[in-house]
């Protein structure tokens, strides 16, 4: 049997004000046309289906559109566990209605993590929970659950108990695995070291389908993120190959099925008359979605909107500062938050990045009044 293992959908995310609908649309297809070519058994979506907890109808059109695709009309079954960016109670609705359909949802931990046969295989779905999750789920072990490496260990141990001998034993997960390699696009997820699992807690599956992290890759002989179907972030993002991961339960090979992409994704450096000269990049580079970074110049509005001409999707684009020949106009959030422990500051280049404006005086106000009240919370 053949199953598809894909992750980090995020349906509903854009940048800015800009929709990845249509890019989204173009990875349901993508995938579907590796279903059909290399004849899928069934789907595993682990976790992040959506960008947010209430996805906007865009999004809700585009899951609709994919699981009636999958389950109707290709017929194959499709598993699908919430993540971090997941409302639980809302992905999983209705869902011992969808079964009769093929489609499984799991939402939120019980004691016993559902399982789904399929042909030699047992997939045990495990959806994205928080530690006080789990001390409420298992109030007899509540105690011995002090982080998210004891929640998975209590977790997990039940889960083993209950595996079928001779079955191939398959996890579904939505998890931050220590000495997994992040991207920028992980931000977004949780990846601080407290809500991270070392890769032994998984010990006894022969293959656990994580998502969580937006890199494809093997943690481990057993372990493995699909990654993203599509890349959302510049950086590292940039240079990985968006696939999804085939694993035949006969022989457990693995197999990686590159995905294409409607828009490609890169970073162009360079003094601004040769980015504004797109030296060497193909009509198809030029109208991805491209990151430019001027090394020799202020960007201007007019500077600016000339290199939108050269670059339609372009969506980020860096200076140098008027003052500081050699200092770059922006820092990333990460830089500015490792030099300044200072949140207004922090708030207000957030702000920059997200509205493209100052924050007024009214909004400073509220923001400073959330900072003391929240000061005055941890004192008393
Ligand atoms: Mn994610």
């Amino acid at each position: 049997m053949k199953l598809l293992h894909t992750s980090d959908w995020h349906l509903g995310l854009g940048f800015q004000s800009r929709s990845y609908e249509a890019d989204q649309r173009f990875f349901i297809d993508e995938i579907c046309r590796v279903i059909r070519d290399e004849q899928v058994d069934a789907v595993l979506l682990a976790g992040d289906v959506f960008d947010r907890g209430v996805p906007s109808a865009g999004a809700t059109r585009l899951y609709d559109y994919a699981v009636t695709r999958i389950c109707a009309e290709l017929h194959v079954p499709m598993l699908v566990i919430a993540g971090n960016h997941d409302n639980a109670a809302r992905l999983a609705s209705c869902r011992e209605l969808l079964k009769q359909a093929g489609l499984y949802l799991c939402g939120e931990l019980t004691t016993e993590p559902p399982r789904v046969a399929l042909d030699n295989a047992d997939v045990y779905l495990l959806p994205w929970f928080s530690t006080e999750k789990a001390r409420a789920v298992y109030p007899d072990r509540a105690a011995e659950i002090q982080s998210m490496e004891d929640a998975y260990r209590v977790v997990l141990d039940g889960v083993r108990e209950r595996f079928r001998p001779g079955r191939r034993q398959i996890l579904l997960s939505h998890a931050f695995v220590v000495d997994a390699e992040t991207s920028v696009s992980d931000r977004a997820a949780e990846v601080g070291r407290a809500a991270a699992v070392s890769r032994s807690v998984f010990e006894g599956f022969d293959y656990c389908a994580l998502g969580h992290l937006h890199g494809p890759q093997d943690i481990g002989a057993n372990i493995r993120y699909s990654g993203t179907p599509m890349k959302y972030a510049f950086g590292t993002e940039e240079r990985q190959i968006k696939s999804v991961t085939l694993l035949d339960t006969e022989t457990m090979a693995r197999q990686i099925i590159p995905l294409s992409a409607l828009h490609e994704r890169a970073t162009v450096s360079g003094s601004y008359e040769t980015v504004l000269a797109a030296e060497g990049l193909t009509p198809a580079q030029k109208e991805g979605y491209i990151r430019v970074q001027v090394t020799d110049r202020y960007l201007g509005l007019a500077a600016a909107s000339a290199l939108f001409e050269v670059y339609p999707n372009l969506l980020e684009y860096t200076g140098q500062s008027f003052d500081a020949a050699d200092g770059s106009i922006t820092l990333t959030l990460d830089e500015l938050e490792a030099q300044t422990q200072e949140p207004e500051q922090i708030f207000r280049r957030f702000y920059e990045d997200t509205v493209h404006g100052v924050p007024d005086q009214h909004l400073l106000d509220l923001f400073r009044a959330a900072v003391a009240e929240s000061e005055g919370g941890a004192d008393a």
